[in-house]
């Protein structure tokens, strides 16, 4: 497991690559190239530059997330094959840089989804959460005016003020779009960009849906095993890999998400790690937490656990925080508690490395 930590780039992000390489056990940073609309490709020199700018600090570049997948895509438009070129352009870009893993996601018109970016904690600590009653019988751009009321300006991704305009387009166009449509899309894309991935040594790595349910009508597929298993199975190769979420999948508490770690971590199909934990209330009401298991619904060592005993060797981050001490900024991206975060979890991760030595935590990798 190798700690890393997202970064949005010099330009966007107010926290700094000497901040970040000063929380003790990071060592890479996941980053991407902010301002390629999507669909286009990513130059090579600009992708050279952020990788000599966070090597420079210190620090490996070895993740990207996300390169997003164009709509069209998506969508399965006759104009998806241009796209998804583009894709394999992009790839190709970000192997010659030594990039390795590459998360995107699937979800229709939306990035992931939350009611409320700065809800108050009893510390006093705000954090993203969700309610599907306020979503319920509301529409996006009704939804998108209550959160932005409250979130210091911030927009959640895929609801930018300029794009909510083509929400009304974006939504005609899925007109009668299904799981399975979405499936057959997904299978397109991945028979075209797997196997140039595998050559390149890239891992493609699917992050679920967030949460993993339908939002607004439009399916999601992302969302449980079984749904993961189909996906992995659509092309059969390490490169067709995912990105388990922990508090992406977790918000739904059907889902068992040390099992999921282990299933997917025994056939080698874990490309990326977000460990996080929520507050589940109820079913679609959840809240996310500090990284301690005592806090949440999850338990993070036995998250870490399977990662062991399956021998994970991948990029692992403490995905959001909350916002604490004060801090201002991105919601779910500041850096306190994000950094509290990364060191519970290397906490966690030394724990069973001791054992390791030891003989008592069975077998396993704890590089
Ligand atoms: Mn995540």
């Amino acid at each position: 497991m190798k700690m890393t930590f997202r970064w949005y780039g010099s330009k966007n992000d107010k926290i700094t690559l000497a901040q970040i390489r000063q929380i003790t056990g990071v060592q890479g940073i996941v980053g991407a190239l902010y301002d390629i609309p999507v669909g286009e490709v990513w130059p090579v020199a600009e992708i050279m530059a952020l990788k000599q700018e966070i090597e420079a600090a210190g620090l490996e570049f070895k993740t990207v997330e996300s390169v997003n997948v164009h709509e069209d895509i998506k969508l399965g438009l006759p104009s998806r094959d241009r796209y998804i070129a583009n894709y394999i352009a992009t790839l190709k870009n970000l192997g010659q840089a030594g990039v390795n893993v590459v998360c995107y996601n699937f979800m229709p018109v939306f990035d992931w989804t939350r009611t409320d970016l700065a809800k108050p904690l009893p510390d006093g600590s705000t954090a993203l959460s969700f309610d599907h009653r306020v979503i319920d019988g509301k529409d996006p751009a009704e939804l998108a005016q209550a959160i932005a009321a409250h979130s210091n300006g911030f927009v959640l991704p895929g609801w930018e003020p300029e794009r909510l305009q083509e929400l009304q387009r974006l939504f005609k166009l899925y007109e009668g779009m299904d799981e399975e449509k979405l499936f057959a899309n997904l299978e397109y894309f991945l028979k075209a960009v797997v196997p140039a991935a595998e050559k390149l040594g890239i891992r493609m790595a699917i992050h679920p849906d967030d949460p993993p349910m339908s939002v607004f009508g439009l399916p999601r597929i992302v969302t449980n095993l079984k749904n993961l298993d189909r996906i992995v199975g659509l092309v059969d190769s390490p490169s067709n890999a995912l990105a388990i979420c922990t508090g992406s999948l977790g918000s739904n508490l059907k889902n068992d998400i040390p099992a999921i770690v282990r299933h997917f971590g025994e056939r080698d199909r874990l490309g990326f790690m977000h460990v996080r934990n929520i507050k589940v209330h109820e079913p679609w009401v959840f809240n996310e937490v500090a990284h301690s298991s005592k806090e949440g619904s999850l338990d993070l060592y036995a998250v870490m656990k399977a990662l062991y005993d399956t021998h994970y060797q991948g990029p692992l981050r403490p995905d959001h925080g909350r916002m604490i001490w004060g801090e201002q900024g991105m919601p779910g991206y500041g850096l306190y508690d994000r950094a509290l975060g990364a060191n519970y979890l290397l906490g966690l991760w030394d724990a069973i490395c001791r054992d390791h030595e030891t003989g008592k935590a069975g077998a396993g990798t704890c590089s």
